[in-house]
């Protein structure tokens, strides 16, 4: 015993290291060498003390926020760790215009909320996934030559509370594109302007997609060429060639129905070209026999709502009221919010009938004080004002 104490402590006086009480001087040495440069779960903030977004991420790791000032950021950005939540300060306050694609996770799983995101060139997306889980949220995406948001391979993304609006305008170009492996779950965006709303070709992985308002998206609305079991309710698609376009099941095991791989119910299809629904169905399993079932109308499932929407005229994709949409959605699956962050459902029935029941698309309506609604008391009138008035884009 004796000769160990005086090894050490004729190290640590080479060394120079004073002796800690009650802590062993090689304790103290041996936690130097592991604990890391920087304490995890910290704020890395832009551009206060990182000039560039992308300085934060090349050193932010996982438990990371990239908290960004409001202001114009022209820069492409990658991921560079698992982990890492990329925010804007302020919803929409921040803008990412780059060339590439805008905001890149590949391959890292993360975060991504409050920013505008812009400039991606052709062939290029606003926001690129490859592989891992990822969050899209609450981002203003637009003025990107190819797809908004592009999945691949593996990726699995929650996608909500979007705005993704006027990127590429034709072709197969995409608001939201899943590929090859990938899985989504795709809540409460707005989406227009796009060659396709949203494209599902992932085969194995497949998209639930709830409570999103489609409009204006040049050839498809949604365009599903794959077979993986996922179910599409509580949406708006209105202004395309074709509202919700099917192909397939292309596997045998899925054959014969499109009502065995689709739950398509409670949509309201409006203004629809050429048709509302349209399918190929393939009852062989290898295409040989591939048959044109379409148009289609309606596909498998009920309480489907063919009428204008009637969008508020002021912001072209909230609800007036009395639209058809109002009321009309599935319960079972309405999310906790729309898209400004409003709490759903809401009895949007003027005057009330007392059945708060979820509307159809990504905004619930909120009923304006009305004469016909006076009687209600003097506090819930209140309420009713402040909430349309707070219905704006906050800040976190
Ligand atoms: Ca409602």
């Amino acid at each position: 015993m004796v000769s160990v104490t005086l090894k050490r402590s004729s190290l640590y006086r080479a060394l120079k290291v004073p002796r800690l009480r009650g802590i062993s001087p090689l304790t103290v040495a041996l936690a130097c060498l592991l604990v890391p440069a920087r304490l995890p779960a910290t704020e890395l903030l832009v551009p206060e003390a990182y000039a560039t977004i992308q300085a934060a991420l090349d050193v932010a790791v996982a438990g990371d926020v990239v908290s960004v000032a409001p202001g114009l950021y022209p820069e492409s950005v990658r991921f560079a760790s698992d982990g890492v939540t990329l925010r804007s300060r302020v919803r929409h306050g921040a803008t990412i215009q780059g060339s590439g694609h805008v905001v890149n996770f590949s391959p890292y799983a993360g975060t991504v909320e409050g920013f505008v995101i812009t400039g991606a060139v052709d062939r290029r997306a606003g926001v690129f996934t490859s592989g891992a889980a990822q969050v899209i949220r609450d981002n203003w995406i637009t003025g990107n030559a190819d797809d908004g948001i592009h999945l691949s391979n593996g990726s699995v993304a929650t996608i909500e509370r979007n705005i993704i609006v006027d990127n590429a305008p034709t072709g197969y170009h995409s608001g939201i594109s899943i590929n090859t492996g990938a899985a989504a779950t795709i809540v409460n965006n707005y989406i227009a302007g796009s060659g396709v709303g949203i494209w599902d070709f992932t085969y194995t992985g497949g998209a639930d997609i709830f409570n999103n308002t489609l409009v204006d998206n040049a050839n498809f609305g949604m365009l599903f060429t794959s077979g993986a079991l996922r179910r599409i309710a509580n949406n708006i698609i209105a202004g395309s060639e074709i509202g919700i376009h099917v192909t397939g099941p292309y596997d045998p095991d899925l054959s014969g129905s499109i009502g065995q791989f689709l739950e398509i119910d409670y949509n309201l299809l409006w203004n629809n070209s050429m048709f509302d629904y349209f399918a190929y169905l393939d009852t062989c399993g290898d295409r040989s026999c591939e048959i044109n079932e379409g148009p289609f109308d309606p596909l498998p499932g009920t309480s489907a709502v063919h009428a204008d929407p009637l969008l508020d005229p002021a912001t072209g994709y909230e609800l007036s009221m009395g639209s058809p949409a109002v009321d009309a959605g599935d319960d079972a699956i309405c999310p906790a919010t729309d898209l400004d962050g409003q709490s759903r459902p809401v009895d949007g029935n003027t005057p009330p009938d007392g059945f708060a029941a979820c509307d159809i698309g990504a905004f619930e309506y909120l009923p304006e004080p009305r004469h016909e609604t006076m009687l209600i008391t003097g506090a819930a009138f209140l309420a009713l004002l402040y909430r349309r008035r707070t219905r704006v884009p906050q800040p976190y």
